[in-house]
């Protein structure tokens, strides 16, 4: 472990309690392969490439660790398996290094900064909204919050209590009403009171379903027309538990809406963290955010290094 990542004490710990059953299962499953004093054979890339599939990494992800490690083992000569946790920890960096890209909302010049949330049903999009506009207030910030998530009435209760919290402004309409119509008036709102932020909370019912893919559309073309350049973000929420699936439904609205960010949610109490990877590797889109509980300071930025570090930090 870094030295600064163990001064950032709070925010690190958090992280490292939350990844703590992935690192059980991927950590801990490669450190009783690379035992000390095994040598370097054929079987143990095997075994490897089986821990980073059991540990959802995905296909694509564990061929270049695999591919990588081979490739760093022959150039140092290693011979001795435990040397390769090392070589693994930097491969896996490599991967997510490229995607750590904190949403930055300063220096965009608009007026409200606008971030369409949107997510299948249960990802925690509302409660990664609650988390985000408590962090912007926090700041001094003028938030609001928008719901757009018409479907039930439990989902706009949910989030104006979440927006309560945060001390932020809120938008809403009637249940069932026209998402595209809370986030007009929404934005109106917004620009009228000088916000510098705006979240617009959306459905998250079942993507297969083509009407949903149709109702954001509609919301982001209304957006972009009232206000040119905006959504500034659109921000996409998969829930980490989900493993393989995530990457499936990041396909699916990335091809209908142009995502421009994702928050990983719920790495606190499932093995499935490695998913992570995967969504490095086969997305090409910016990690923002990563969820680590379900309090109103569990979203942290997504760094790369403290992420890994967080990973390994018990076995290296
Ligand atoms: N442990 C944990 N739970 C989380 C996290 N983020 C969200 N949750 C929980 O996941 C559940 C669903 O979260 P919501 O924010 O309601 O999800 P949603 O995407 O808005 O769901 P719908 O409105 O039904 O589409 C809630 O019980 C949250 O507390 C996280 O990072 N960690
Ligand atoms: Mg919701």
């Amino acid at each position: 472990m870094k030295k600064g990542n163990k001064d950032k004490g709070g925010i690190f710990q958090k992280l490292r309690r939350g990844l703590a059953k992935t690192q059980g299962l991927l950590v801990g499953g490669v450190d009783d392969l690379l035992r000390p004093g095994r040598g370097m054979d054929e079987a143990l890339y095997e075994e490897l490439e089986e821990v980073l599939i059991v540990a959802d990494v995905g296909v694509a992800a564990t061929q270049r660790l695999i591919e990588g490690v081979r490739r760093e083992v022959k150039k140092k000569g290693v011979s001795d398996a435990h040397a390769v946790l090392p070589l693994l920890r930097h491969e896996v960096l490599e991967i997510l290094q490229p995607y750590e890209a904190p949403l930055a909302i300063e220096g965009a010049g608009a007026n409200p900064f606008v971030v369409m949330v949107i997510g299948v049903n249960g990802t925690g999009k509302t409660t990664t909204i609650g988390k985000l506009a408590h962090r912007f207030t926090s700041q001094g910030k003028k938030v609001l919050v928008a719901a757009a998530d018409t479907f039930r009435a439990a989902a706009i209760e949910q989030l104006e209590i979440w927006s309560d919290r945060a001390g932020a402004d809120f938008v809403r309409h009637g249940d069932g009403a026209d998402p595209s119509a809370v986030a007009f008036d929404a934005l109106k709102a917004a620009q009228a009171r000088k916000c510098h932020l705006l979240f617009i909370d959306t459905a998250g019912r079942l993507h297969t379903k083509e009407n949903l893919m149709e109702e954001l559309k509609k919301v982001k073309r209304i957006i972009g027309r009232e206000l040119p350049g905006a959504p500034h973000e659109i921000l996409l929420v998969l829930d980490a538990t989900t493993g393989q699936n995530a990457v499936v439904q990041a396909q699916t609205f990335h091809q209908s809406l142009e995502v421009t960010g994702i928050a990983l949610t719920k790495l606190d109490g499932t093995a499935k963290g490695g998913i992570i990877v995967a969504i490095a590797q086969e997305l090409g889109i910016p990690l923002r955010f990563v969820g680590v509980g379900e309090g109103i300071e569990d979203l942290q930025d997504f760094r790369a290094e403290v992420f890994v570090d967080a990973l390994f930090s018990q076995t290296t």
